[in-house]
């Protein structure tokens, strides 16, 4: 068969997708990336800096154009500069995120919170320990309004660390102790970020790094970890379950809603909505089979590890869910939602429903969703939703979906391995298991879709090492089947005789890219349980397609919480030695690991087991030559 796109995506679904939306003339991200090209080679570099009104000015690399910029500002601390604030919008966007789920804890403590729940009132009491907050003779609600207070004085300043840093091991704590990088706040890191980065500031291009660590820091075991606790508090902590993935999870004779976007706070209401007797009634009344609900980036990740909610696909997908012409709505949240949407939607049936006041998007028809009012507006669009089933035209859904499990959170995982991580360490200290490695991140149409993720994650189960992944490459990695148990035969021998035993696949998918967080959970409960640091573990990170400014932050946080990790695109940070340098190498010496960026997956596989095996050796396990 002729597949002209082969080249953007080994993806079948968006390969005939591709074709589809070219016929219907839709442009794509992929067309728009090719009509940036060339990109900026400064920008690439990290070399452009627009921080004030003097500039915008650049450094010439080749030495032969200007070294400074107006202010006197040289390569390495613009670079640093612009490193800075990409983790900062990063740390920024999750902690934000998490903040709109501790206003609902809130909310649902003072009885304002119409429709949501206390799901996890074990977690609740556990949390709230962590955080001092007394649960004795009182109710989840008020435990709820007393956690969410306590929570919001980590966003502030008035503390001297924040509190979830205490799940890191004790070594680790120290090293950032010593080093100064203990996060104090959560908004206070990111706030301190972009004042230091204000022309005339820090110039240290050392000490502006060490603060993106604790800025990082922040987001990892505080912003990030506070939206997963929250979340699963408010919407139950997750259990494996069976799901189902890509583009043929939607239903040609029933109406289908597809909700993107990151915070679960809005698509949980909707789900309800979608399941309500009313509205099953009224779609069977429009001659739909009833209502589909599916995902596309992480607001599906967290309904799929709650509710096994299919995923129709990962960021470089959602254009092309909508040329299916067969979605009667996409309602959004906020982050990672391309503002071209709502055009390809145009081109069909399909409403598109912005549902945040911190996020428009042009073309959108606005439903602002608030705790008090979320249970109806979600009816509201709900009901929408399925009377615009009538103006359906033809559908393509070309594939059949991909089955899959999903829902691992670190409890889960530890009830699976009996009850605590034991088996787990046994098998690894045994030589069954190398080691495991997170593979995170979204697509970039700078690599061909998929195509990092995948590769990367066959490469590493046929070595005996277990993959955890979350976002769009927990997609990408259950498309291509990698989570059926089933699939365990894909695995080496050892890997596969765990898988069998356990009965879960190969590959575990633990989340949304907030739920990183339970990757470090996870790493420290090994490292305790070893009586090591995490950077002594042998495992490893990967985010093999990233692009968002919120991935920059997750790498920035797993290596400076110990973990080795590779990046498949550039950051752009090549325009200083010293930095490149810095992160690759001399992180080694002060968070005992360091990045390393290979966009090959088969060489980054080659690196990681590299790795994986050197600290076996060094922990005096078994270990072989890569
Ligand atoms: O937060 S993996 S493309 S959807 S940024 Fe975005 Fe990247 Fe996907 Fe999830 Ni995470
Ligand atoms: Fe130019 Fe300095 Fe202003 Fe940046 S901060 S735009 S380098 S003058």
């Amino acid at each position: 068969m002729n597949k002209p796109f082969e080249n953007s995506t080994i993806c079948e679904d968006s390969q005939l997708l591709l074709q589809k939306a070219a016929r219907d003339q839709i442009e794509t991200v992929w067309e728009r990336h090719q009509a940036q090209q060339p990109q900026c080679g400064f920008c690439e570099m990290g070399l452009s800096c627009r921080n004030c009104v003097m500039g915008p000015c650049r450094v010439d690399p080749f030495g032969e154009g200007p070294q400074k910029g107006v202010c006197g500002a040289d390569a390495d601390i613009i670079v640093a500069r612009n490193l800075g604030r990409m983790i900062a919008a990063g740390a920024a966007s999750h902690s934000d995120h998490g903040r709109d789920l501790v206003d609902v804890l809130g909310e649902v403590g003072s009885g304002n919170g119409s429709g949501y729940q206390i799901r996890d009132p074990e977690k609740l009491k556990r949390v709230a320990a962590e955080y001092g907050v007394a649960t004795d003779g009182k109710d989840d609600f008020q435990i709820a309004a007393g956690l969410a207070d306590a929570m919001k004085e980590d966003y502030g300043c008035k503390q001297k660390s924040i509190t979830l840093i205490s799940r890191a091991p004790a070594k680790r704590q120290e090293l950032w102790n010593n080093l100064g990088v203990t996060p104090r706040g959560i908004d206070r890191e990111t706030s301190e970020m972009m004042h230091r980065t204000h022309m005339g500031v820090d110039n240290d291009w050392q000490s502006l790094l060490l603060h993106g660590v604790r800025n990082a820091l922040s987001d990892g075991w505080g912003g990030s970890m506070i939206a997963t606790e929250v979340s699963d508090i408010l919407f139950g902590t997750p259990t494996p379950r069976a799901t189902r993935f890509n583009v043929g999870v939607l239903a040609k004779d029933q109406v289908n809603i597809i909700v993107h976007g990151h915070n679960p706070v809005v698509s949980e209401m909707v789900l309800h909505a979608a399941q309500s007797e009313e509205m099953l009634k009224l779609a069977e009344s429009k001659g739909a089979k009833g209502i589909n609900l599916a995902g596309v980036c992480c607001t599906g990740n967290e309904l799929l590890m709650r509710h096994g909610v299919a995923m129709a696909g990962n960021h470089l997908s959602t254009e092309l869910v909508l040329s299916t012409g067969a979605v009667e709505m996409m309602l959004v949240d906020y982050q990672c939602i391309m503002p071209s949407l709502a055009t390809v939607a145009s081109c069909y049936h399909t409403k598109m429903i912005s549902t945040s006041d911190k996020a428009r998007f042009p073309g959108m028809e606005h439903q602002e969703f608030h705790p008090e009012n979320a249970a109806e507006t979600a009816m509201t669009v709900v009901r929408q939703a399925v009377e615009n089933f009538a103006n359906r035209g033809e559908a393509f859904i070309p594939v059949d979906s991909v089955d899959a499990l999903g829902g691992f959170s670190v409890e889960s995982i530890v009830n699976a391995l009996g009850g605590s991580p034991d088996p787990l360490i046994d098998a690894i200290k045994a030589g069954k298991i190398r080691g495991a490695v997170g593979i995170v991140g979204c697509n970039n149409p700078k690599i061909k879709q998929d195509h990092g993720h995948v590769s990367l994650a066959q490469r590493l189960i046929e070595n005996d090492i277990l993959v955890v992944d979350t976002g769009c490459a927990a997609v990408a990695n259950a498309k291509a089947g990698f989570k059926m148990t089933d699939a365990a035969e894909l695995a080496g021998p050892g890997l596969q005789e765990i898988c069998g035993a356990l009965g879960v696949p190969p590959v575990l998918h633990m989340g949304s890219c907030v739920d990183n967080v339970r990757i470090l959970v996870l790493a420290s409960a090994l490292a305790n349980a070893l009586n090591v640091d995490i950077s002594d573990l042998p495992i490893a990170g990967a985010a093999p397609e990233w692009y968002s400014e919120k991935a920059a932050t997750i790498g920035v946080y797993f290596v400076a919480s110990g973990v080795f990790t590779v990046l498949g695109p550039m950051p752009p940070i090549t325009g200083s030695l010293n930095i490149v340098n810095l992160l690759t190498e001399g992180l080694n010496d002060v968070v005992g690991a360091t990045f390393a960026v290979e966009p090959d997956p088969e060489k980054a596989a080659i690196l990681i087991r590299r790795h994986i095996e050197s600290k076996r050796k060094a922990l005096g396990l078994p270990a072989e030559d890569v």
